[in-house]
């Protein structure tokens, strides 16, 4: 741990060091219009419980205008952005993640999706603005998630799951509990005298959705924890998508795809902006194994719970947590 004494850091237990990571070259890129992208995802799931997709079909549009709009939220005075605030958990948050303690350096804006982001909190609140925010999150959403749909179907499709839509269906529910994310985390020039010491942006967790569907601009920052426990960095690619398994899926899976440990670190020069639509379920989806995933007399490694359940105890839980660990069965 290091202890500044800049006034930039008003939270000093938000400063941590971490060993300079290497760019790895191994995330896995899917191909959407590939035939073999169905084989491709499983494995990824499996091996990293993450990969980029490329070839996508949302329109690079709707991820630059949607940047440019975060850009002119984000760049309104403090006083501006505070009417926003504090996240209950939508809305406009600073440093603080979560109801429990946990501190990054971040500015961040949480929305609920469904069914169109309705204006809370007076987040839209740039009255001329707000128009062209809005309609920019809405027309970002409504293409991100049919993408996600389409990754989730050929996800089935690539485990052998007759019914392609066993998971689809969880996020097309009217019910479905998704929500949208927009991150900022801003350069912090203090940095530079650290001689290779890092910033925590947003510390290390899983997502306890189903899945998690990122965008960012092209600044790194982004790391993935590998099944060996070694922290690597993500290239950043402002064109493609990046796809985290959730806790909610690796159970559906019963373990057979990884919920993927990962943070972001904060920069000294470059800002970071990334977008992240989380996928969940109705909070009365029982989140349980497939059964077709169960080989015979295979039990679930799970207690069964709903997906309110565990949103519950996620929300009590610190941002670090093994969250999953508390419906192991022993
Ligand atoms: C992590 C994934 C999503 O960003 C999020 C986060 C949520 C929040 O920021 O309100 C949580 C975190 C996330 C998991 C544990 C709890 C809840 C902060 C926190 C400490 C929106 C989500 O769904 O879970």
């Amino acid at each position: 741990m290091v202890v500044l004494s800049q006034p930039a850091f008003d939270h000093v237990s938000l400063i941590e060091a971490y060993k300079p990571t290497t760019l790895f070259n191994g995330i896995p890129v899917v191909d959407l219009s590939d035939p073999s992208a169905k084989t491709l995802i499983v494995k990824a799931c499996e091996e990293f419980g993450f990969f980029k997709v490329v070839n996508h079909g949302v329109p690079l549009e709707f991820l630059n205008t949607l940047e440019a709009q975060a850009l002119k939220f984000f760049n309104m005075s403090q006083s501006q952005k505070d009417m926003a605030g504090p996240p209950d958990p939508f809305g406009y948050g600073n440093k603080r993640i979560g109801p429990n303690g946990d501190v990054g350096w971040i500015e961040y804006l949480l929305l609920n999706t469904n069914p169109e982001i309705i204006s809370h909190k007076s987040i839209f609140i740039l009255q001329e603005n707000r128009e062209n925010f809005r309609c920019a999150v809405n027309n970002y959403i409504k293409a991100v998630k049919n993408m996600t749909l389409q990754v989730l179907e050929l996800m089935a499709d690539g485990l052998g799951i007759e019914q392609r839509s066993v998971f689809s269906k969880m996020l097309k529910d009217e019910r479905s509990d998704c929500c949208f994310r927009v991150n900022y985390y801003p350069p912090c020039p203090e940095l530079q005298a650290l001689n290779g010491e890092n910033l925590i942006g947003f510390g290390e967790h899983t997502d306890p959705q189903i899945i998690s569907v990122l965008r960012s601009n092209d600044t790194s920052g982004l790391q993935i924890c590998l099944k060996d426990g070694t922290w690597v960095s993500v290239a950043p690619d402002q064109n493609s998508f990046f796809i985290n398994v959730g806790d909610s899926l690796q159970v559906l899976t019963n373990g057979r795809f990884r919920s993927v440990k990962h943070r972001v670190l904060a920069g000294p020069k470059k800002s970071r902006l990334s977008m992240i639509y989380f996928g969940g379920p109705a909070l009365s989806e029982k989140i349980a194994p497939i059964p077709s995933l169960l080989a015979e007399g295979q039990k679930s490694l799970y207690k069964e719970f709903t997906w309110c359940e565990y949103k519950m105890s996620a929300y009590k839980s610190r941002l670090a947590d093994n969250r999953l660990s508390l419906f192991e069965k022993d």
